[in-house]
């Protein structure tokens, strides 16, 4: 299958390109750094050391044997996307080429409206560049389990089927999102969800929890197909986080209370769920949903987990609450449906499988390059 990833520069993006490629695929690769660019900005780094694409790409090919097209473009400018869509016709595209960080969506107005605007325009350049230059192809975006936030019932897998005054549909599940970054992934799935009623669109949304782990079969492979790792309070996600901060000697922070329960699932399995859905396309007109996790954890779990993990590494670890930088529910209900990719085949990896302690010991190859400062929440929600 020709298919063309967006963001391949990313966390998930690249080793979602080499996967692909390693498993037959005809893979294509856009970006164009933002992502770098901010946490730059921010005063961070990713821990690992990351060549650029198209060294990265050159790395992977003298490994594997295998090209990746690479196009350093802005998926905002509609120009190039529809360019690179009409030279590659791509038969999937998997786009994960967004702005992905809750905490630095509420910095201010203007990261707000900065998360907003890239994310909700890029992703409607991708729909028409779609629509206007290949119109079979199959859309597998990126979507976020935070898109319902945490409602007191049962999460479905995108739709409801509702009862109201006698009469009964089936409707898009009812969203509450954490952040405006969650809120642009909310926009984002209405847009495609019209797209694929008004164009014949076929998509796949898939809802993503909080993704963690830093190998994939592909990035062992050479130093140089290494995928990058965050750890500030922007962009590094949970359990990530607690991850470094137990190699470097700072307290886990556990914000509020720590009863937050989230879903997340090892960044392997992202790359089975993004390729079981290529695999099963959407037909033409339909918008599938799919919650992409695979176990749910509070945080205080993972903190304590983390925390036994590195007494086994010899790491001594600190669990600290800290004042809560969010506005969430630290104690609440949470059990969403999440069985139509365990349907499709999809073989969990666990996090009782030695996870932890597998990226533990990665990242303590790397710990020297970590910046302290930038470990410590400063953004609040309110
Ligand atoms: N948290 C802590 N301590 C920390 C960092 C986070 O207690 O040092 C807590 C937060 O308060 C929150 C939970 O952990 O309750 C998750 O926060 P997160 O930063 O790991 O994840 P989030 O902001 O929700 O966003 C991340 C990704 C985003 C993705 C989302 C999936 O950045 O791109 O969409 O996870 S989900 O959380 O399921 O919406």
């Amino acid at each position: 299958m020709r298919v063309l990833v967006l963001g391949g520069d990313g966390y998930l993006g690249w080793p979602t390109a080499m996967s692909l490629s390693a498993h037959g695929h005809e893979v294509a690769v856009a970006d164009n750094y933002l992502r770098r660019q901010i946490v730059t900005e921010s005063g961070s780094d990713s821990l690992t050391p990351i060549l650029n694409l198209p060294q990265r790409a050159k790395v992977w090919k003298a490994v594997s044997g295998r090209t990746i097209d690479v196009h350093l473009i802005d998926l905002c400018d509609y120009d190039l996307v529809s360019r690179v869509f009409r030279e590659f016709q791509p038969e999937a595209v998997v786009h994960y080429g967004q702005i992905p960080s809750a905490p630095y969506s509420m910095k201010d107005r203007r990261h707000a409206v900065l998360t907003q605007m890239n994310n909700i325009e890029n992703n409607l350049n991708v729909i028409f560049a779609i629509v206007e230059n290949s119109p079979d192809c199959h859309l597998v975006k990126l979507g976020t389990m935070g898109e319902y936030g945490c409602p007191n019932i049962d999460i479905e897998e995108g739709f409801l089927e509702i009862e109201h005054k006698g009469r009964t549909d089936t409707l898009p599940f009812p969203k509450m999102p954490h952040s405006w970054y969650h809120a642009s992934k909310v926009a984002d799935s209405t847009n495609i969800h019209f797209a694929s009623r008004v164009y014949g669109l076929r998509a796949t949304d898939l809802n993503q929890g909080v993704v963690y782990g830093v190998s994939t079969d592909e990035t062992l492979l050479d130093d140089g197909l290494l995928t990058r790792f965050d750890y500030d309070e922007q962009f590094g996600t949970a359990l990530n986080r607690f991850c470094l901060q137990a190699v470097v000697g700072h307290p886990l922070t556990v914000y509020g209370t720590g009863g937050q329960t989230r879903g997340f699932l090892n960044i392997r399995d992202t790359l089975a769920c993004v390729e079981l859905a290529l695999l099963n396309p959407a037909d033409a007109g339909e918008m599938r949903v799919y919650n992409q996790f695979t176990e749910s954890f509070s945080i205080r779990e993972l903190a304590v987990e983390v925390q036994q993990a590195g007494k086994e590494l010899g790491l001594e670890v600190e669990i600290r609450e800290i004042e809560n930088p969010r506005s969430e529910a630290q104690d609440h209900y949470y059990n969403p449906t999440h069985t139509k990719l365990l349907d499709l085949g999809l073989q969990p990896t666990l996090l009782s499988e030695d996870l932890v302690t597998a990226t533990l010991s990665t990242l303590m190859t790397y710990r020297d390059r970590a910046i302290h400062d930038a470990i410590a929440p400063r953004t609040t929600w309110r």
